[in-house]
């Protein structure tokens, strides 16, 4: 099929571009970060939805093997950042299934010279659902390394609070579901959010909403001293050669 010999070539030649996506800190709302999200063309030169090629990927069994070139060319783009500026990358199963996830990291950093502080890494509460011990025995070496991990779309998996307290997470990321009903469900939602980052912050995690597209949603966020925001309010993905605007009024 078509999008195999696309991923093919993506995962042979490095065929495929990064966006990257800005993180707001909320004390100062200004960018401290950016979530690196594949972006792969078809012929035509129009992206393909990675809902549609990530599970593509991981039957081809491909995964693994993309996943590294993301973290080599994710660290790559973040050198070029100014520090404190941080790298949030996206896991997926696959990584960890391989066993060989710690030392791609390690290879990442390493080739690029990246700080290991500067690294953050994504990972869903599915991840966890399989292969527990395993795979967080994983996270446990990549701690260790000094990277900090996230839990991303929390709020929408079976057990979210199971496996919050095994895990010393250093995020959670308040899943954009939350952030996205009409008024009326609205209240109720920014309840459940409150109750998350407090929850978060009794277990000295940093919490971030994402999803954020209205300024009261920042003004709210900001009233329950959610730590992080992130949404196309405050930015899209873009390119890299588009992320300076990000920096550029810091002085
Ligand atoms: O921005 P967006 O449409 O790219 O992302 C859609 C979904 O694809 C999200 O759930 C996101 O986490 C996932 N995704 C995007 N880029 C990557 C990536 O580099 N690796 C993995 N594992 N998932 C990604
Ligand atoms: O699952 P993950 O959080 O990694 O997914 C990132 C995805 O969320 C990307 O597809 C990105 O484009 C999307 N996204 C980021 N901010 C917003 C937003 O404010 N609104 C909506 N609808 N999607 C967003
Ligand atoms: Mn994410
Ligand atoms: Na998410």
């Amino acid at each position: 099929r078509d999008l195999e010999a696309l991923l093919r070539r993506a995962v042979h030649n490095s065929d495929f571009e990064l966006y990257f996506q800005p993180l707001y800190s909320q004390q100062d709302l200004k960018a401290c970060g950016f979530e690196a999200l594949m972006r792969l063309r078809d012929q035509d030169g129009q992206f393909v939805p990675p809902e549609r090629f990530i599970p593509v990927a991981e039957e081809m069994g491909i995964m693994d093997e993309l996943g590294f070139q993301i973290l080599k060319k994710g660290t790559m783009a973040a050198l070029n950042w100014p520090a404190p500026m941080r790298l949030a990358i996206n896991l997926s199963a696959a990584q960890f299934e391989s066993g060989k996830l710690v030392q791609h990291v390690k290879d990442a950093l390493a080739e690029s010279g990246l700080p290991a502080k500067l690294l953050e890494l994504e990972i869903t509460e599915s991840l966890l659902m399989q292969n527990t011990q395993r795979n967080l025995k994983q996270l446990t070496a990549l701690k260790k390394m000094g990277v900090s991990i996230a839990m991303d779309d929390f709020g929408t998996g079976y057990s979210s609070l199971g496996y919050l307290w095994q895990f010393p997470f250093d995020k959670i990321k308040i899943d954009r579901s939350f952030l996205g009903g009409d008024e009326n469900s609205n209240a109720k939602a920014m309840q459940v959010i409150s109750t998350i980052i407090a929850l978060g912050h009794s277990l000295e995690m940093r919490v971030t909403a994402e999803g954020v597209e209205t300024e009261s949603q920042v003004a709210m966020l900001n009233k329950l001293k959610c730590d992080q925001l992130q949404g196309f309010y405050l930015g899209r993905p873009a390119p890299e050669s588009e992320l300076e605007k990000y920096w550029a009024d810091d002085a």
